[in-house]
């Protein structure tokens, strides 16, 4: 890398961490912070960034992606490449996705195989979560194996897809009762996918094909049970439970129960991530009478159809009730969509938001005014690297910290279009949507690739990071639990 791109001085910012905002200037070498303060003395042929009136915030985490995914019979559009291009463009350098196997398939060959899809490709950092999809003590053995040699420090679980992915609530405690025992984090989606299953062939049986249908063969109390049953279940181990995509009122008022019974009685910790989507579109989309404009916003757990659903969880966010926003992109072609063209149980469940997502919280979350720019830098990123054990590597500006960082200008605007987006998918279900802040300039491991509003992302730039078990975050809350415990035995 020539020397102008290798230092850099980011001038006259304002400096964001979760606990502070700070006026100064930021010096970056070989990829890593080396000062922050004022008046810094750098070396001659630094580069400088003036960012006088911006914020300097930590590069984006997406805790929830699905590039290249075999799913429902398709494969996602947005591979590796054009995923992690789209999610530097909108200001996240560093994306978490699943390697999720068959029920019967090997983790480690899961493992691998996303290994093998990715490096070479992203053109940002990445790590990766594991599903786990069966129960047997070859898949024990494997976690093990994932989380000593392989970098895997969580494991998603799934409540729905019933016949593919789900898996009872018995698997469920013996897979918890692993993650606690190798200190991981349990994900789970939670939805009773039982019943689902269900509703989906009553509806079916009286005709009801087109996507209307999937959003009423899964109401929202079946997702607000689905996390209360798994809070419960993790409890019972002692597990540490992220419960990926909550997209209602109902189960984010039973994970905000969960969190607050686990504190006050010394429970397991429980995190709630939403997504962009359910903060920025809701369920009337999908009764949209432009077929593909519907199936488009198809996505597991369903966008709620109570339009005040999306203030709701974004003050929920603000008020640390839920943790995390992830984007859950899992993006399918209108083809692919139309899979389901005469039964909506076979439509590609997923939506877009990697590009979007940083944009939509800012916009729904700061711009609107129920949260500051600490907690938008909390819900982006820092959480996210905290729980998966990568802080403060990733997710704050300090000294020794990658140099990920965004200067993000609060001020200009721009507008959501599919037309202009760097995604592969055609559709975007953010449309239209005037956003107010801006990334403009994405620092990707200490190279600059949006410059001055440019993209410049590199294929093959960006790394597999090992997200190492026992984050201090989470586990130093299951060793209150344990004495909290004891003191009243
Ligand atoms: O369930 C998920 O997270 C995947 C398979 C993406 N699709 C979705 O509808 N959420
Ligand atoms: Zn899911
Ligand atoms: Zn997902």
């Amino acid at each position: 890398m020539e020397n102008s791109q290798n230092r850099i001085l980011i001038k006259h910012g304002k400096i964001v961490n979760v606990d502070s905002v700070v006026d100064g200037d930021v010096y970056i070498e070989g990829g890593v912070i080396k000062q922050v303060g004022s008046n810094l003395t750098v070396p001659g042929g630094t580069r400088i960034i003036d960012a006088r009136g911006k914020y300097v915030i930590p590069g984006g985490i997406d805790p929830h992606t699905h590039l290249e995914f075999q799913f429902m019979d398709a494969v996602t559009v947005d591979d590796f490449y054009r995923g992690t291009k789209a999610a530097i463009a909108g200001g996240t350098t560093m994306i978490i996705d699943f390697a999720v196997p068959k029920k019967g398939q090997s983790l480690l060959e899961i493992y691998q195989k996303y290994r093998k899809l990715a490096d070479g490709k992203v053109c940002c950092d990445y790590g990766l979560h594991v599903g786990v999809t069966w129960w047997s003590d070859k898949v024990r053995e494997e976690m093990e194996l994932l989380c000593k040699h392989h970098g895997i420090n969580s494991f998603k679980t799934f409540m729905a897809y019933k016949d593919f992915f789900m898996v009872d609530d018995s698997e469920l405690f013996e897979i918890f009762k692993r993650c606690k025992e190798l200190g991981a984090v349990a994900l789970v989606h939670a939805e009773n996918g039982s019943i689902i299953a269900k509703k989906a062939q009553q509806l079916l049986a009286a005709g009801i094909t087109g996507p209307e249908g999937h959003q009423l063969s899964r109401p929202e109390p079946i997702e607000a049970e689905a996390v209360g049953r798994a809070c419960i279940i993790a409890n019972q181990v002692n597990c540490p439970l992220y419960v990926v995509h909550i997209m209602s009122k109902p189960a984010a008022d039973a994970l905000a129960h969960a969190r607050s019974i686990a504190s006050a009685t010394g429970g397991s910790p429980v995190f709630g991530e939403t997504l962009a989507a359910a903060l920025g579109s809701d369920g009337k989309q999908c009764l949209h009478r432009c077929w593909y404009h519907a199936a488009a916003h198809i996505v597991s757990p369903p966008l709620s159809p109570d339009v005040t659903a999306k203030s709701y969880l974004i003050r929920l966010l603000a008020e640390d009730k839920l943790q995390l926003v992830g984007s859950d992109n899992c993006t399918f072609s209108e083809d692919q969509k139309a899979l389901g063209e005469d039964d909506f149980t076979k439509i590609p469940n997923g939506v877009n938001g990697v590009e979007d997502r940083m944009s939509v919280v800012w916009e729904k979350g700061v711009h609107s005014g129920v949260m500051d720019v600490r907690r938008f830098v909390a819900v982006t990123s820092t959480n996210a690297a905290k729980i998966f054990n990568v802080y403060p590597k990733k997710g704050c500006i300090a000294v020794g910290s990658d140099a990920d960082i965004v200067v993000w200008d609060p001020v200009k605007t721009r507008v959501i279009s599919a037309k202009t987006h760097h995604q592969a998918v055609e559709f975007n279900i953010f449309e239209g949507m005037e956003c107010h802040g801006v990334p403009e300039y994405v620092i990707v491991n200490g190279r600059v690739c949006v410059d001055a509003g440019v993209l410049k992302a590199v294929q093959g730039f960006g790394k597999f990071v090992p997200t190492p078990v026992y984050s201090e975050y989470v586990y130093e809350k299951v060793k209150q639990a344990k004495v909290i415990m004891l003191q009243r035995s």
